[in-house]
């Protein structure tokens, strides 16, 4: 069913934020782990509603928005949520549907990746000129580094600089070193372009082929998300995963997953994040299970769709912990 291909996605979410978290927590001296670029495009946040709705804040509201939220009180966030939903019902009809919130979800997802875009901008624009170069994003970005080319803190900023380059060269799509605003954005969001899908799937088929032969195996992959406590058994999840890659990641059953079978598993042609998210927003708020909403249902529900300070607190906690 649809609501149980959305727990599904929401799984493959948690484990990818869930690897992403432990390679921070753990923080291993030798590599600095940059999958945040691949995360999945609504929001680096785990979905599970269980522990917080931060994940459906950046995709109601993009993620520089859903922050402006969290200083709200509840009474403030309703008003303006209300505000919002006029917005959102495009044909004034007094609901607002699937697919009126997919709609609103993939504009908020636009916004949030220009205003990231923007807001980075000058900071490598030296000077100027509306263009960044590639010697502009390396100075400001590896300056330190190339100053002092054996620091002490154990990352490998060599290798980080070397894969940058291959990226920013990628996004160069007239190939002069230069980037415009468009060319700069598929740098920094190369998920959102399809001309990026392929060096998306190379970093990280990189980052998880530990033996470098070019190919995922199921140790590696397991190993990407979940690190050995010792002689404590495997977790129920961990099962499952090793399941998955089996039955559904492993298409052609060689034992291991080749680019074309990573490129499905972390860009899927058939999921869209918007859709997903705009159902189970609906799923989720619908009381009388008429399969559109009213702007009282959306706001008894406020804090699924914007949250605010109250719901917040202990989560802006834990995130100051992380870094
Ligand atoms: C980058 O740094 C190098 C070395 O300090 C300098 O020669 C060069 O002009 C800088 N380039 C830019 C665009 O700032
Ligand atoms: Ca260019
Ligand atoms: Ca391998």
């Amino acid at each position: 069913t649809k609501e149980s291909d959305l727990v599904i996605m929401d799984l493959r979410q948690f484990l990818m934020c869930l690897s992403l978290c432990t390679a921070f927590a753990l923080s291993k001296p030798t590599e600095k782990k940059d999958r945040v670029h691949h995360e999945p495009q609504l929001s680096d946040k785990v979905h599970n509603d269980a522990q917080s709705f931060d994940y459906d804040h950046d995709a109601f509201l993009g993620a520089e928005e859903a922050k402006t939220f969290d200083q709200l009180t509840p009474e403030e966030s309703k008003e303006r949520l209300g505000m919002i939903v006029d917005k959102i019902d495009a044909d004034k009809d007094g609901f607002v549907t699937e697919g009126e919130l997919k709609s609103w979800i993939k504009h908020a997802q636009k916004k949030y990746i220009y205003d990231n875009v923007e807001n980075q901008w000058q900071e490598f624009d030296l000077n100027q000129d509306g263009l960044i170069s590639w010697d502009e994003y390396r100075n400001v970005t590896y300056g330190t580094y190339l100053d002092d080319p054996d620091p002490d803190d154990g990352f490998n900023y060599k290798q980080m600089m070397v894969r940058d380059e291959r990226r920013f060269k990628m996004a160069d799509k007239d190939g002069d070193l230069i980037a415009t605003k468009e060319e700069f954005t598929a740098f920094l969001h190369p998920e959102e372009y399809d001309y990026m899908k392929d060096i998306v799937v190379q970093e990280t088929m990189e980052d998880i082929d530990k033996n470098a032969d070019g190919f995922i195996d199921l140790e590696e992959y397991i190993g990407d998300m979940y690190s050995h406590d010792g002689n404590a058994d495997e977790p129920e999840w961990v099962k499952t995963e090793r399941e998955q890659f089996v039955e559904f990641r492993d298409k052609n059953r060689d034992g291991k997953m080749d680019k074309e079978e990573t490129k499905d598993w972390i860009l899927p042609s058939d999921y869209d994040h918007a859709e997903a998210e705009a159902r189970h927003l609906v799923y989720e708020s619908d009381q009388n299970k008429d399969g559109k909403l009213t702007k009282e249902e959306i706001v008894d529900k406020y804090d699924l769709f914007v949250g605010s300070q109250a719901t917040d607190f202990g989560e802006a906690l834990v995130r100051h912990d992380e870094f």
